[in-house]
């Protein structure tokens, strides 16, 4: 297997998709009974699905929230935390997982692009209630509205067609910028995802457009896959412990 250098010259951002969660136990989105398989993704994960059928995208999260509170992290997770211990503000990682399973497994230096399935908020704009942690698995039926304004409580979650947190955008874009500037080298490795979904699936081309390096951890070829110089085909857990030196 190709060796990840990860000497004092690096500067490594990460990001992971459901791939990586996949050996903990948390169903991936496409492929093989996916998440979205049964779920059409615009009916549960886009603000027009929730306005139409609030209990049937509770229902959908629930669900998950339940399953992610049951399983842990694995090796996987555990290889970016002794990366980012090695490091330090030399890394950073971008995810694209909701499932908490990067921060339970230690990872502190974490951006969660699509938000959190343990944080609700209110569907209210005008609300002043912020984002709240919630690990409430709420009950078949139920839709649980705002104790400030009586609006529907919704999961901090980034639904298709819904913008991503300009502060988790810049964040990303500011780690690049200053890894080049440095005079470091810049390593963008993408470990289980399909890049499938923008903007993440794009960051591999911003990172080859500043001249880093891209590396893909994936157990079969992304979308994305030619985008990237380095492709390591398995399963995380079993890759990227072995792959950073
Ligand atoms: C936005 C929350 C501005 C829900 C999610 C440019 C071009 C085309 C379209 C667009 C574009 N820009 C914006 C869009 C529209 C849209 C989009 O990208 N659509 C796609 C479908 C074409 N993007 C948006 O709407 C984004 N917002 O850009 O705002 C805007 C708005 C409208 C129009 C233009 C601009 C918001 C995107 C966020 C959507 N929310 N999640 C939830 O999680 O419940 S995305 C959803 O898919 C999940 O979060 C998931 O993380 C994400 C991607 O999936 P993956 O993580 O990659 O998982 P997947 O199952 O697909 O793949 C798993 C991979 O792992 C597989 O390859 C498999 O082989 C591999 N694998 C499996 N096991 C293992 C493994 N690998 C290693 N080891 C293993 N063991």
């Amino acid at each position: 297997m190709e060796t990840l250098l990860l000497d004092a010259n690096t500067w490594l951002l990460v990001l992971t998709g459901a791939g990586v969660s996949a050996e903990s136990g948390v169903p991936t989105f496409r492929g093989m009974n996916g998440l979205w398989e049964d779920q059409p993704v615009t009916e549960v994960a886009s603000p027009r699905g929730f306005a139409k059928d609030p209990l049937r995208v509770w229902r959908f999260y629930s669900q998950r929230r339940a399953g992610a509170a049951d399983v842990s992290p694995n090796p996987g997770h555990d290889a970016l935390v002794a990366w980012e211990r090695h490091l330090g503000d030399r890394f950073l990682l971008a995810t694209q997982n909701v499932d908490g399973l990067h921060r339970r497994a230690g990872s502190q230096r974490v951006v969660e692009m699509h938000g959190n399935l343990f944080t609700s908020r209110c569907s209210n704009p005008d609300c002043t209630r912020p984002p709240f942690p919630d690990t409430t698995v709420y009950a078949s039926g139920t839709v649980p509205g705002c104790k400030e304004c009586g609006a529907l409580l919704r999961p901090h979650i980034v639904w298709f067609g819904e913008q991503l947190d300009p502060d988790d955008l810049t964040r990303i874009e500011s780690f690049a910028v200053k890894a080049m500037r440095s005079g470091g080298r810049l390593v963008f490795l993408a470990a289980g995802t399909s890049g499938a979904v923008y903007p993440a699936a794009g960051m591999v081309d911003n990172v080859r457009a500043a001249g880093g390096e891209t590396w893909l951890v994936n157990l079969d070829a992304s979308e994305n896959a030619s985008s990237f110089e380095h492709f390591v085909q398995g399963k995380s857990g079993e890759v990227l412990p072995k792959l950073g030196r």
